[in-house]
């Protein structure tokens, strides 16, 4: 028996830890926090033990498997792909690209290979049809920073080791970890936040696990985000409070967000978002005296009605207090990638709403359509329909809203094609599935989630064990459909991957700090001749800000010297980086983009509303329901890992005893919760957490559907929350669905 040890990191979530895996010969006995990753120094969650179990799980595919009458059969690779390109190919001839759609989910944003693979296949088959988690998750916070900064990944994140006030809207990191501000350790880095007499506060409808360790928790009303925060900015202009900081003339448009701002007064908002007055002016107040603050908003500030204008009146708040770019405040991430070449180019604006979708009219959203019009776009009769679905990493049956309607839409779909490691929800409706290879098996670079990290740092990930006989790496698989599509499958991988290489080379120099100073063929002659990921992550990294210029920058980093640095390289912590950072075609900050403000009259007709029926959910028979997540949790897919589901039941209703006692419910009872859309029946949990006139309910649960081959899961499958979010409902900037602040009725079973 031989004993080894790997260093790498967890990419199970964004928090990106440094791990330590022992093996014995090819069996994984142990993984540990790796105490010597400079970012994460030892810390893990027990997600990170689901990793062995990821990679011992009997359900996992192994092999790609085709659908028939009789069920699922194992096809070989080959023939697979040939397979898949021959239905699209058929699809496309009749009804074009469009009639293709794409969906990129989660996953693949922590894994290189996905993410730069299948932006090739999305080059193979350019279709308008492109869809994403995104539109359930960050379009506000992107829509917002693309049209303030200039560049939708370059957004600041909170500078935590130097932070004093951390206002925090709508994120329980202390159980996510942290997201778009990737901080392994968060619970240690808030500790030591308030250690130094800072102070940390928590805006969420629920005493989150975050809300428990904080100073003070403000139980707003689901919704109430960008009414509380404009009124906090209100209060700062009212009382002269304005200090622009480092931003000082780098701004546009300060006189017209003062007008803005100044109907929402404290006493107009308060109903709304069911905070008081007298605490809106002193968390005011608090923010703009504290020597360095941060105001940081997610899921929960954005997945809401007003996801877009909560995020704008964030960063107003940063801005207008000094904090963008300050340290202690907000600063912006300098990652060694940077997948910038995906977004507008250097001084060129942001735009959205290039086209429509066929069916309700949505702007086009960074090339994809909204999930809002996912069902729609495939039940219409119009010629230019859905008919195909190729989805990687997503389980949009479990995540997009009117989940009933969504699992209807895909059973018309003349073929569907998903790569992923399970039969779920989504991929039961599938032609053929395609796994990918287990995390263990993969070698990574973390591309996507650094853009977001509060120290600059690199690390490479090795592959901690071969890869199965019989498996493909995802990379070659999107490759072999890709090459398939453009009409290049008599080419070898290596032939295509080559191409690929050549086409990414220019774009990439544009916008690296070596534009002008290198020539193309030196880059080329300088990567070798290894194929897929490895080679695009060296060029990604060479000709990044800390990279080695292909020789031009003596030490400086490529693929080689990350990877001789098994536990991570610091970079160093984040500096200002004004005007550098913001990308505006006017060179300025733009804190008053059209698109935003015209959303406005929709949050005062909100707000009135709220007046007329006293603002709280409490009083009206009505609840509002907002998600959860839970430590355990990823989303819809750990749910089949033994050691991540063992214990008390996990996908309940939470709800405050004064609304249980009203509604006649008892911890442990049934209750049916009902919406516009449809309903669901789910066991109660009574706690003090819940503000009253709220229930919370969390999602990706809903493993009992027929066909489902998840023997774990389905012992205890929970029920799909999105049977109850409305696909209705959008933040209207952003298209994003409304995933928190549903009205509901809830009554016992
Ligand atoms: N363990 C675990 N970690 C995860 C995930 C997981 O499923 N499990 N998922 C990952 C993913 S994909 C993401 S996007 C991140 C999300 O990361 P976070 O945003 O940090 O996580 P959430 O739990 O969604 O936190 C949202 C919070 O907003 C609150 N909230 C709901 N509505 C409102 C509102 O209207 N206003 C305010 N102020 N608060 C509101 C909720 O009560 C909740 O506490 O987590 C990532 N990490
Ligand atoms: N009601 C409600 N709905 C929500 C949310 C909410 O808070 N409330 N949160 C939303 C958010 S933030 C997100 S990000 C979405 C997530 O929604 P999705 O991205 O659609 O789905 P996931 O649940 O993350 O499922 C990931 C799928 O990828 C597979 N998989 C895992 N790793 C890999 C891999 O490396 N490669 C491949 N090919 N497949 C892999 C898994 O088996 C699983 O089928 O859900 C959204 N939906
Ligand atoms: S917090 Fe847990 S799941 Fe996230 S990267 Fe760290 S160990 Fe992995
Ligand atoms: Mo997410």
């Amino acid at each position: 028996m031989t004993r080894t040890t790997v260093h790498r990191a967890c990419t199970l979530c964004e928090a990106t830890c440094g791990i330590r895996v022992t093996l014995e010969d090819q069996r994984v006995v142990r993984i540990e926090g790796d105490p010597h990753d400079p970012f994460s120094k030892g810390h893990i969650c027990p997600k990170a033990h689901g990793l062995g179990e990821l990679q011992s799980d009997p359900d996992r595919l192994r092999t790609p498997m085709r659908r028939t009458e009789s069920g699922f059969v194992p096809i070989g690779w080959e023939e697979a792909l040939d397979l898949a390109a021959e239905r699209l190919a058929a699809i496309r001839e009749v009804a074009g690209n469009d009639a293709i759609a794409l969906y990129r989910g989660n996953p693949t944003v922590h894994d290189a290979q996905s993410i730069l693979y299948w932006n090739v296949l999305q080059r193979a088959i350019p279709t308008k049809s492109q869809f994403s988690a995104g539109s359930l998750d960050t379009w506000p916070r992107w829509v917002q920073a693309g049209l303030m900064y200039g560049g939708f990944l370059h957004t600041p994140v909170p500078d935590l080791e130097r932070c004093e006030y951390l206002l925090i809207l709508g994120a329980n990191p202390v159980v996510s970890n942290g997201s778009l501000m990737t901080a392994p350790g968060i619970k240690r880095r808030l500790g030591a936040l308030r250690e130094r007499g800072g102070c940390v506060v928590v805006v969420d409808p629920r005493r989150s696990e975050t809300a428990q360790i904080a100073d003070r928790h403000v139980a707003i009303r689901p919704g109430g985000d960008a009414a509380f925060v404009l009124a906090m900015l209100q209060v700062l202009f009212a009382e002269g409070r304005i200090d622009l900081g480092a931003c000082q003339g780098r701004v546009n448009d300060l006189s017209r967000v003062r007008e803005c701002v100044a109907r929402f007064t404290p006493e107009r908002v308060a109903a709304a978002c069911g905070v008081a007055p007298e605490t809106i002016r002193e968390i005011a107040r608090e923010f703009a005296t504290a020597p360095a603050a941060a105001a940081y908003g997610r899921m929960g500030a954005s997945v809401q009605r007003f996801g877009t204008l909560a995020h704008w009146a964030i960063d107003l708040l940063n801005v207008v207090t000094g904090n963008l770019d300050r340290e202690g405040g907000l600063l912006f991430p300098r990652p060694a990638v940077s997948l910038g070449f995906v977004g507008p180019k250097p001084g060129e604006d942001v735009v959205f709403g290039r086209y429509r979708s066929p069916v309700s009219g949505h702007d086009e959203i960074l090339g994809e359509w909204p999930m809002a019009a996912f069902a729609e776009e495939i039940e219409s009769e119009r010629e230019d329909r859905i008919r195909a679905l190729v989805v990687i990493a997503g389980n949009p049956v479990a995540s997009a809203p009117n989940a009933a309607r969504v699992d209807r839409a895909l059973e018309r779909l003349e073929f569907v094609l998903a790569f992923d490691y399970y039969i779920n929800e989504t991929t039961r409706h599938a032609d053929l599935v395609l796994p990918p290879t287990a995390v263990l098996e993969n070698e990574n670079y973390d591309v996507a989630l650094l853009h977001f990290a509060v120290e600059n740092v690199a690390k490479w990930s090795p592959a901690v064990l071969e890869v199965e006989p019989g498996m493909r790496p995802i990379w070659r698989t999107l490759l072999g459909l890709a090459k398939r599509m453009m009409g290049l499958g008599a080419l070898a991988d290596e032939q295509v991957d080559a191409l690929v290489v050549r086409q990414l080379v220019p774009a990439l120099l544009e916008r690296s700090p070596f534009a002008g100073k290198l020539e193309i063929d030196a880059i080329l002659a300088g990567l070798g001749d290894d194929p897929g990921p490895r080679r695009l992550i060296d060029l990604l990294l060479r000709l990044g800000p800390f990279g080695d210029g292909f020789g031009l920058v003596p030490g400086g980093l490529s693929l080689a010297s990350v990877a001789a640095a098994p536990h991570g390289l610091a970079l160093g912590r984040l500096t200002a980086s004004l005007p550098e950072s913001n990308r505006t075609a006017s060179g300025r900050i733009e804190l008053a983009p059209e698109r935003i403000l015209a959303d406005l009259p929709r949050l005062d007709a909100w707000i009135d509303a709220s007046l007329d029926t006293g603002g709280d959910g409490g009083r009206d028979p009505g609840l509002s329901l907002i998600g959860r997540r839970e430590i355990r949790s990823m989303n819809s897919w750990l749910h089949n890992l033994p050691s991540l589901v063992k214990g008390r039941e996990r996908c309940t209703l939470e709800m405050s005893p004064f609304d249980a006692e009203r509604l006649g419910l008892r911890n442990g009872g049934q209750a049916r919760v009902e919406s516009r859309i449809g309903s669901l029946v789910v066991p109660v949990e009574v706690n003090d957490r819940m503000r009253p006139g709220v229930v919370s309910l969390p999602h990706g649960w809903g493993h009992d559907r027929p066909g489902v081959q998840l023997s774990v899961a389905t012992r205890r499958p929970g029920v799909n929350a999105n049977l109850v979010f409305d696909d209705a409902e959008v933040d209207a900037p952003s298209g994003t669905s409304v995933l928190s602040g549903v009205s509901v009725r809830v009554s016992p079973v």
